[in-house]
């Protein structure tokens, strides 16, 4: 079986939202263009209280994009962004949600982050994502969605970890930081992910 993960296409990850990815938006239409080809269709939800460790604003004197150590690990500081409830935390309005089976939530416990849908970033809890896909006879995932470079990237490598024969839409992903994503892609494929337009699909 093969299923679609949509990685945190959420309004804040858009052009005009709380951490904005440059031309977030046109992986929408590239989605809802290739729904219907997977026998099963899931999504991660990026869900944070609003007092979260990521966010700049828990570190008084910090600012985004500075790096820290919370709680043992390395981490980067960003915009509040994502708080639970929040319109920011909603879908894309434009992205067609009807086939979506489950929402996988992360980032919810304010002590650590959790960029891949599934582990927290110190491979401490699991979303249950892996399980479930298992569960459903799931064996190749194919990632979409935002940002490429982290949320995408890190479940990628997870998705790889726990066996899954892993695929990316590369126009279905877009991401923060574009100088370094094609490094990540390369380690991706270095670890055998397989990249694809979305016309492969
Ligand atoms: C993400 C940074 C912080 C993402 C989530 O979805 O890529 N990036 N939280
Ligand atoms: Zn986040």
């Amino acid at each position: 079986m093969k299923a679609l993960l949509l990685i945190d296409v959420q309004n804040d990850f858009l052009p005009g939202g709380a951490l904005a990815v440059l031309g977030g938006d046109t992986i929408i239409p590239v989605i809802n263009r290739v729904l219907d080809r997977f026998d099963l269709v899931v999504a991660s939800q990026d869900w944070h209280p609003p007092d979260h460790g990521s966010f700049a604003s828990s570190h008084p004197g910090r600012q985004p994009f500075d790096v820290v150590d919370l709680h043992g690990l390395e981490q980067t500081l960003w915009p509040d962004h994502c708080v639970q409830a929040s319109p920011g935390a909603d879908f894309a309005p434009d992205l067609d949600m009807r086939p979506v089976e489950a929402i996988f939530r992360k980032g919810t416990d304010p002590e650590i982050d959790s960029y891949s849908a599934f582990h927290d970033n110190g491979h401490r809890k699991t979303t249950g994502l892996a399980d479930y896909l298992r569960g459903k006879r799931v064996d190749r995932v194919w990632l979409t969605g935002l940002a490429g470079d982290i949320c995408v990237y890190f479940s990628a490598l997870d998705a790889l970890t726990e066996g899954f024969e892993t695929h990316l839409i590369l126009d279905a992903c877009q991401p923060l930081d574009p100088a370094t994503f094609n490094d990540k892609l390369t380690t991706l494929k270095t670890k055998g992910a397989h990249l694809h337009p979305s016309t492969d699909v």
